[in-house]
């Protein structure tokens, strides 16, 4: 059987990923593609979503360390349960945030070193990386506007001041440059232009891979 695919959305709050992901799958759907699997991390387990609750929660006191060891204990636990699996048996698999969300905020936002976010990828995630990540970037500033219209009341890390923000769209931006495999697309277009992007992209993604 033809392996599946994982393809990844990454950026900052309010960039837009969840509205891209639901456009792909209707995209994926109405060219026949059945099996479709949606991610979101940190969550998408029971035990990862029970670490999702504690990181997001604004009355924790998590120390930057304890939030890097969690964002990889919620990942390990849905690579090995649920994204290797469904990839195993050829589904698309449609990531809402991976392990590049740990070098931008962990890294960049919260000032880790980068190389000790790299050993513990590779300790625990081995060479498993996405076939495809699609980086909606967006002004922070914009970003957290879009967030805040919804009126929901902003999480542990929505609490953050605007330069958190910068400096991991830094990150981001940065890693993006040196990975062909990452594609940067301008989210703070009109949905109609971000949306054709990424059809653009993984159309292009999808012929080169046959
Ligand atoms: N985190 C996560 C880490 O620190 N390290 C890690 O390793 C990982 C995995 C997770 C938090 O955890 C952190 C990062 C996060 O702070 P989350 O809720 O999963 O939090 O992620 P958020 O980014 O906060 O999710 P959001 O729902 O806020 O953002 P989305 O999904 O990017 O945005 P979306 O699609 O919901 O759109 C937001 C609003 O904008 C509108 C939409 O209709 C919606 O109302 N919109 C547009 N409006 C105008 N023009 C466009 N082009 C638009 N696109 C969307």
């Amino acid at each position: 059987m033809k392996p599946g695919c994982f393809i990844v959305f990454e950026g900052l709050e309010g960039s837009g990923k969840s509205t891209c992901i639901s456009f792909l799958e209707n995209m994926l759907r109405s060219r026949g593609v059945e099996d479709i699997v949606r991610t979101r991390e940190p969550g998408g387990t029971t035990l990862a979503e029970k670490l999702r609750s504690i990181l997001l929660d604004p009355s924790e006191q998590v120390v930057p360390e304890a939030e890097l060891l969690m964002m990889y204990a919620s990942r390990v636990q849905l690579v090995q349960t649920v994204i290797r699996p469904s990839l195993e048996r050829g589904a698309y698999v449609l990531g809402d945030r991976h392990d590049l969300s740990s070098m931008a905020y962990q890294g960049g936002g919260r000032g880790m070193d980068l190389e000790v976010i790299r050993s513990i990828r590779r300790a625990v995630l081995g060479d498993f990386r996405p076939d495809l990540t699609l980086l909606l970037d967006i002004d922070p500033e914009a970003g957290l506007g879009r967030v805040d219209s919804r009126g929901r009341g902003r999480d542990r890390f929505e609490l953050e001041k605007l330069d958190f923000y910068r400096r991991i769209r830094e990150v981001y931006l940065a890693e993006a440059a040196g990975d062909s495999s990452i594609a940067v697309i301008d989210a703070s277009a009109p949905l109609e232009q971000v949306t054709g992007a990424v059809a653009d992209r993984v159309e292009e993604y999808l012929c080169s891979r046959g």
